[in-house]
């Protein structure tokens, strides 16, 4: 039998968009509709005025209520007001627009079908080296980015293998130009992430970017991706980065590889994003000089204002990957002259991977304070949807990607806000319910820091999968990423006097890193090596600490999981979160006794309250 669809945030939305809408102004019309009869209030007039593109306005008179807005404008303000009179709140007022302009959601879905660092199932788009895809689902795809203003959809891995190299060749263009326009109608354009050695899979013995036969093939590809697709928002590349192919190769910088695609790519009007994810995967543990986090600064620094004007330089947001706490990218912050994307990830690779909680909003929010929004032109967020039918493994991880489109429409929004309003528009539950769902969700984060990094030390996971503990997994493997701990102490000295990474950053924030009396307690190990009777300022030890946030850790879950089953969720997400929570419980004790077990075996330093340590 054929399930209902799941609906997410939108679940007065019980009408499928048809396939027969092909712009975002029908779209919206129908969405109107089909969503006022659902909702059972007076359909809105809407009137298209080109020029506000994405932009809107809601206009309430006497008359009743007009949607304005651009080609794009019209559906998302579609979307704003029937959000506003889902959950009974005035709908925006005056002229919106969004933050950003470009909002991506880059997907690494391998052309087999498979998704790495994917937690919910198998591409919604790619199966056995083929593009191929349920209507239905991408329409309802379609409208849930749409509904939030996520504008770009990067479809392929940026590690682009097997098949995946098809996507711009003329066999892929057919399938590449009709799922283009599968997304036309929600204002959703692609972009695919390309590889830099193509070329060479064409009889050209170089991809040197300053090769001619190289830049006349890019050239000429180029023309034929846009001739297939005109809407196509750009390449993404992944260059000298973790055994991909790049211009270092060749002896060239990565202003020269990136300019020669974006000088390709110019005359049809998209973008190169160039992602900055650069750093020495061949790491020797042994070389304590060489330290990690600094590699994209020191990388890209010296190329600053070097960049074609259509290049967008990704960045991660920290200088490590991924991790639940790192100081910003200090490259975020020291190219002044070059245009820069932040890159989030809400696939939850290295934070609980779909199954603990773990909402990204108040993580952003804080983000905002070291690195003002506008630093940035556009930002993108890796993918974490997948095939299964919540589309997001764990039917609460879609507040990730609804914060991700509200937050860039607007990145000073208030965390609690977003998620709120994404509970009350997925679950209605009575107000006291709603509230827990919302505390839960705003402190998941940080009850996850609290079970797993130690104070900002990171990489104690498992390697390559990346879930559950192991203190020693990567302390002497390649991946640049040690914490070298010992029985006196642990963490490297990243300040000037130590590895240096702290001079990256402009004087306020070193002089707030530099000493561990005034940096942050949450960052104190990312920038610190230090004993462990260090007093910290609350007058707790280092090691107290570490013990302490351990064991809450643990049992804030357990306060959870017993909150979670007093939630009237309907099923099957009732089911479906109740399931995870007992594997988040049993994650949170593993990490919890095995970090508290290493330290203490280390340092041999008893928990001062006597709280059962495995020896
Ligand atoms: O964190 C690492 C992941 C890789 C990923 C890489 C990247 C797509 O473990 O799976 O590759 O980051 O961001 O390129």
């Amino acid at each position: 039998m054929k399930q209902t669809p799941r609906r997410t945030w939108l679940p007065w939305l019980d009408v499928d968009v048809p396939g027969y809408c092909t712009s975002p102004a029908e779209t919206a019309a129908f969405e109107l509709e089909a969503g006022c009869a659902s909702l059972g209030i007076r359909v809105p007039r809407l009137s298209l005025d080109a020029s506000m593109g994405d932009g809107y306005e809601i206009i309430q008179t006497n008359e009743g209520t007009t949607i304005a807005g651009g080609e794009t404008g019209i559906l998302y303000g579609t979307y704003a007001w029937m959000e506003a009179q889902a959950v009974g709140e005035p709908a925006p007022a005056g002229i919106q627009r969004p933050f950003y302009p470009l909002r991506m959601l880059d997907c690494w879905d391998n052309a087999d079908g498979s998704v790495e660092r994917g937690y919910a199932g198998r591409s919604l788009w790619f199966e056995g080296g083929r593009l191929t895809w349920d209507g239905a689902r991408v329409r309802q795809l379609g409208r849930m980015l749409a509904s939030v203003g996520i504008n770009a959809l990067c479809i392929n891995n940026v590690n682009v293998h097997g098949a995946a190299d098809n996507l711009i060749e003329d066999e892929g263009l057919p399938s590449l130009s009709r799922f283009a326009r599968a997304l036309q109608p929600f204002g959703v354009r692609l972009m695919v992430s390309v590889n830099f050695a193509q070329p060479m899979r064409h009889g050209i013995d170089t991809a040197d970017p300053l090769d001619p036969r190289v830049r006349d093939w890019w050239r000429l590809r180029a023309e034929a991706v846009w001739r297939a697709v005109p809407d196509l928002a750009g390449f993404l590349v992944k260059a000298d980065s973790e055994h991909r192919p790049g211009p270092f190769t060749y002896g060239r910088s990565h202003a020269e590889g990136a300019n020669m695609l974006a000088r390709a790519i110019a005359p049809h009007g998209g973008a190169l994003v160039w992602r900055a994810f650069v750093y020495n995967c061949g790491q020797d543990w042994r070389d304590a000089r060489t330290d990690r986090p600094m590699a994209a600064y020191d990388t890209y620094a010296p190329l600053d204002g070097q960049f074609d004007d259509n290049v967008i330089l990704q960045v991660k947001y920290g200088p490590f990957d991924f991790q639940v706490r790192e100081p910003v990218s200090p490259a975020l912050l020291g190219l002044r002259r070059t245009r820069l994307a932040l890159e989030l990830q809400l696939a939850q690779e290295y934070t609980g991977q779909q199954i603990d909680l773990y909402a990204m909003n108040p993580m952003w929010r804080e983000l905002a304070e070291d690195l003002p929004p506008e630093r940035v032109c556009a930002v993108a967020a890796v993918s974490n949807l997948g095939r299964d039918d919540n589309y997001t493994g764990h039917p609460f991880a879609a507040v990730n990607l609804y914060g991700y489109g509200k937050y860039a429409w607007n990145p000073r929004i208030d965390p609690e806000t977003v998620i709120r309003r994404w509970a009350r528009l997925t679950y209605r539950l009575p107000k006291p319910q709603e509230d827990a769902l919302t505390d839960m969700l705003m402190g998941s984060r940080e009850v996850y820091e609290k079970y797993t990094a130690p104070l900002g030390l990171c990489w104690m996971v498992e390697p390559g999968t990346h879930y559950g503990p192991n203190p020693m997994g990567y302390e002497f493997s390649p991946w640049g990423t040690y914490h070298r701990a010992d029985r006196h102490a642990v963490g490297i000295d990243r300040t000037s006097s130590g590895t240096g990474f702290t001079l990256q950053f402009p004087p306020e924030l070193r002089d707030r890193w530099e000493s561990p009396e005034s940096c942050p307690d949450r960052l104190l190990l990312f920038f610190h090596r230090l004993p462990y009777d260090y007093r910290m300022r609350d007058g707790r030890t280092l090691i107290q600490r570490i013990y302490d946030d351990h064991f809450e850790g643990a049992e804030e879950v357990a306060a959870m999981a017993e909150q979670l089953a007093g939630l009237a969720l309907p099923e099957p997400d009732r089911t479906e979160a109740g399931e995870r929570m007992a594997l988040q419980l049993k994650n949170a004790r593993e990490w919890r006794d095995v970090v508290n077990t290493f330290f203490h075996r280390l340092s041999g330093i008893d928990d001062e309250q006597g709280r059962i340590i495995f020896p």
